[in-house]
């Protein structure tokens, strides 16, 4: 197995209700370390840019409205598989089909609102970790 780094994101809903600590603990229980981690508003270009992918899609302008809305909790994680370890963790997008202990389970209000974000493989986490972070920043 290879120890690995991803990018993760509490999103404003959840930060918004207090849960980035439960967040945490989920992650951290899962067997992931929380090695860099800071909270950050973005603006509304910053979440254009960060989802950028999904500009096509009917839903992005909502998602920018939203991710732009309220603070967020950017983090890098790392573990033994960690993009794919993560992916479990957060559940599926739309918590109605997220399996039980995960966080979109847990916390999640709809598949718009769904409290984390996760990089979905090892291009997307190098490039968003770099988006958020230095390397001074991340202490593994
Ligand atoms: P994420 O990128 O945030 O980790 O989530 P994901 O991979 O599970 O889902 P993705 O397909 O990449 O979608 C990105 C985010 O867009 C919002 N979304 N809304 N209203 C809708 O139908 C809809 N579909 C997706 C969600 O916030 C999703 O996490
Ligand atoms: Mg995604």
């Amino acid at each position: 197995m290879a120890i690995e780094r991803t990018f993760s994101m509490i999103k404003p809903d959840a930060t918004r209700r207090n849960l980035t600590g439960a967040i945490v603990a989920k992650l951290e229980a899962a067997g992931l370390r929380v090695i860099a981690q800071k909270r950050i508003w973005l603006s509304l270009k910053q979440a254009q840019q960060f989802y950028a992918v999904h500009a096509a899609r009917p839903f992005y302008g909502e998602l920018c409205e939203f991710m732009s809305s309220a603070p967020v909790v950017v983090q890098v994680l790392e573990g033994e598989n960690a993009i794919l370890k993560n992916r479990e963790v957060m559940g599926a997008t739309n918590p109605a089909n997220a399996d039980a202990g995960t966080i979109r389970k847990e916390f999640a209000l709809s598949i718009g609102e769904n409290s984390v974000h996760g990089s979905d493989g090892p291009d997307t986490a190098k490039d968003e970790i770099k988006f958020f972070f230095s390397d001074l920043e991340i202490v593994g």
